[in-house]
């Protein structure tokens, strides 16, 4: 895959070499990977984003595995889905064998055409993680995978924006984490469109089970089924059991996931959720093209000069951010 319209051309086809090419060339902020999203972008927004977060080794490459194997067959009067699979800064890999204790589904998995598997380390995402990944997400989406899954370590804030890119964030716990209600991070459950207890083999998953379901309860009260007036039908988020090393539940799960497509498609909110969505993205355009322009046209040294002057307490943040962007206009 030599030039700019080969690699168009070619992940438009849903060739690998060139998807492989192209999301290299995004992640190293490389110019030809931003001229080529902007020609595929025309073909996005017909693949369900679906974010799978959650605490280290809840089991989430385990499941995404499972719903990927599932989404490849006819499944309760869907057709077979082709996937893209994003995980961000994993720990534990995709092919190797040591995720699914089955070889053989493994080798299913790696080998089949109808899904496509990207890791990424946000340590090497030079944009910054989300919207480097949102650039992934758009190209397997160009590229024509019904679904993309998404998986990242709910830690911190970037994942938090990460899962924002999702039109559906499953959120897995394990039995033992829901004893401390405390320790269940309040904004991963604001995101939680399905929440899934893994490991569901282990023990504590009564007491996991309860501390989630009267967390949900609290949100989402049960009465409310119908918004106000003629607002659309509330989402109440369902909880799920699943053991991924034993495909245990993993039809459910998909079949939430599904519901959960069409209750967006159906409400409106698809449309809604891909709004924000985008509105977050521009704004992050427009703000770093504006910081280009403006860092070429300040004049030498001023702004080390504000620095020093505001170590030395001669000047405010607030003054000294009105000079700096007074002084080249
Ligand atoms: N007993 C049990 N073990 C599981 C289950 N699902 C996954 N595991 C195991 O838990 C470990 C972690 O699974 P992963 O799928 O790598 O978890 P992860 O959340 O992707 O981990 P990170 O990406 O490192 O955060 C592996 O050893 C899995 O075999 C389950 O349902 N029951
Ligand atoms: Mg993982």
């Amino acid at each position: 895959v030599r030039n700019h319209d080969e690699l168009v051309t070619g992940v438009l086809e849903g060739k690998r070499l060139a998807l492989a090419r192209l999301l290299t060339l995004i992640e190293n902020d490389d110019p030809l990977g931003v001229s080529a999203l902007d020609h595929l972008y025309a073909h996005t927004g017909h693949a369900h984003l679906v974010g799978i977060t959650g605490a280290p080794g809840s089991g989430k490459s385990s499941l995404v595995n499972q719903i990927a194997l599932l989404l490849r067959q006819t499944t309760g009067g869907q057709p077979a889905r082709s996937v893209g699979i994003v995980a961000v800064d994993p720990t534990s890999p995709f092919t190797g064998g040591a995720v699914l204790g089955d070889r053989v589904r493994m080798r299913d998995l790696a080998g089949d055409e109808g899904i496509f598997i990207r890791s990424m380390a946000s340590r090497g995402a030079l944009g910054g993680l989300a919207r480097t990944t949102a650039s992934i997400v758009q190209v397997l989406d160009a590229s024509g995978f019904d679904v993309v899954l998404i998986e990242t370590v709910g830690a911190g804030q970037a994942e938090i924006d990460v899962a924002r890119l999702a039109h559906t964030t499953v959120v897995v716990e394990a039995p033992g984490m829901g004893d401390d209600i405390q320790a269940i991070k309040a904004g991963i459950l604001e995101i939680a469109d399905i929440l899934v207890i893994n490991k569901a083999d282990r023990p504590g998953l009564e007491s996991t089970v309860r501390a989630l379901r009267s967390i949900i309860e609290l949100g989402h009260p049960t009465q409310l089924q119908q918004g106000p007036d003629n607002s659309p039908p509330l989402w109440s988020p369902p909880v799920l059991q699943t053991i991924a090393t034993r495909s245990v539940g993993i039809g459910e799960l998909v079949k939430a996931i599904d519901d959960h497509g069409q209750y967006l498609r159906e409400t409106g909110l698809w449309q809604i959720r891909d709004r924000s969505r985008l509105e977050v993205e521009l704004t992050h355009h427009i703000r770093t093209e504006l910081m280009e322009r403006w860092r070429t046209t300040l004049p030498a040294g001023l702004y080390q000069q504000m620095l020093d002057d505001l170590l030395a307490r001669k000047i405010s943040p607030h003054q000294a951010a009105k000079r700096l962007t007074q002084a080249n206009s």
